[in-house]
């Protein structure tokens, strides 16, 4: 089956998505998701640069040879848009391959080891009460897990709280938003915050928090110790983990169970962590990190350290993604849970898919391939738009983590 064409959608149903569709001589097409929030245009010219003239007329079946291809054959290895251009090539390939056998890609990858994939919400509010009634909102959809955000007293605005509570999108301008952040007065809050919710729902819903990279080792070994009353599924992203040996000294002060990896691209950057067993939650997903044929690779890198996996489902990642990551999470015999950030109705209405929510967990569907598809006449309707992460500022004006 030889690969015929290969194009790249880009299109902001809402937010921007970066979508690669590979068609054959078979007239079997798939599709990948080449989304990276904020630096969209990068992957799209990576891929139609470097990638598609490439791709034209190769095997549309060898997935693992044009994964090594494009990783080894650019010399240049590793980084969020290299990793995101091949994991767009490999979904789309896998895509193929399991339209072409008739099955959903879960039997592909060795068929469901659970019958729903568990997934959490991200609840938030400007305040403690407010966060506590989100929280609420989610467990009544049905949700068995809910990450917490909370407005931090004395900060104008904080990672996490969302004006439109269902609809968390952190790009929300041309160039990035200045935010403000005071490490003291989050870590007196966040514990009341916690609190708080076990008071109202007891111990039964697992409760989430991510910290954003903003602690240095210290304070998040100190937060950790201060949310062990409240027993967190996980503590997400407590401090950067370019230095992965950071986490030694958290782990040394806490039994919070630690949740890293949603910036991560490669196995490289989490090898440390999962084979010294310094997090219990990898999160690394599709896109960011090489497509299936990767990140199959880091969860079975994880599960020889009984380190369970946690995918990134923020809003930046697409429908296409969701719908791959859902299949692997069905087959990957050391899942942990996934991520759910809800879509717009206009970004649902360009991805039509297979998979669906049912009482706190997602199936990704039975149709064959991955599930998901593009509407190219309803994304021509929503052209790119140029957005940025905001950018973080302690109360000094010094740069820090957003
Ligand atoms: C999460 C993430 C997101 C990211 C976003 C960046 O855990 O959902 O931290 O909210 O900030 O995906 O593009
Ligand atoms: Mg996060």
């Amino acid at each position: 089956m030889k690969i015929t064409s290969a194009r790249v959608i880009v299109c902001s149903p809402g937010r921007n998505f970066v979508t690669l569709k590979i068609e054959t001589d078979e007239g079997i097409s798939g599709i990948g998701d080449a989304t990276l929030n904020g630096r969209e245009l990068a992957v799209a010219a990576y891929l139609d640069e470097h990638v598609v003239p490439a791709l034209i007329g190769r095997d549309a079946t060898r997935i693992e040879d044009t994964w090594q291809y494009f990783y080894r054959g650019a010399y240049w290895r590793r980084g969020p848009v290299t990793m995101c251009a091949i994991a767009a090539v490999d979904t789309a390939l896998w895509d193929i391959k399991a339209k072409a056998a008739g099955m959903p890609l879960y039997q592909l990858l060795g068929g469901a080891s659970r019958d729903a994939v568990m997934v959490y919400g991200h609840a938030n509010g400007g305040d403690i009460a407010e966060t506590v009634d989100e929280v609420a909102r989610y467990l009544d959809l049905g949700y068995r897990a809910v990450r917490a955000q909370c407005g931090i007293p004395g900060l104008a605005s904080t990672y996490g709280v969302a004006r439109d509570k269902m609809f968390y999108e952190p790009a929300d301008a041309a160039i990035a938003t200045e935010n403000r952040w005071s490490t003291t007065r989050y870590l007196d809050h966040v514990p009341k915050l916690f609190d708080a919710l076990r008071a109202r729902f007891g111990f039964e819903p697992h409760l989430l928090h991510d910290v954003h990279h903003r602690l240095t080792p210290i304070e998040a070994a100190r937060l950790g110790r201060s949310l062990e009353p409240f027993r967190l599924f996980w503590l997400e992203d407590p401090t950067p983990a370019e230095n992965q040996e950071a986490f030694r000294l958290i782990r040394r002060h806490t039994v919070t169970p630690l949740a890293v990896g949603e910036v991560f691209n490669t196995i490289h950057d989490c090898q440390a962590l999962i084979a010294e067993q310094l997090i219990d939650y990898i999160r690394t997903t599709v896109v960011h990190a090489g497509g299936i044929t990767h990140l199959r690779r880091i969860a079975q890198l994880a599960e020889l350290w009984q380190v369970r996996t946690g995918s990134h489902g923020a809003t930046d990642l697409s429908p296409v993604c969701m719908g791959a990551a859902l299949h692997f999470d069905l087959w990957v015999p050391n899942f942990g849970i996934q991520e759910y950030m809800r879509h717009t109705p206009e970004t649902e209405a360009v991805f039509p898919h297979a998979w669906r929510f049912e009482a706190g967990f997602l199936h990704p569907g039975d149709a064959p391939g991955h599930g998901v598809g593009i509407d190219e006449a309803q994304a021509a309707r929503h052209p790119y738009r140029p957005s940025a992460l905001p950018v973080n500022r302690l109360e000094d004006g010094t740069m820090w983590n957003w």
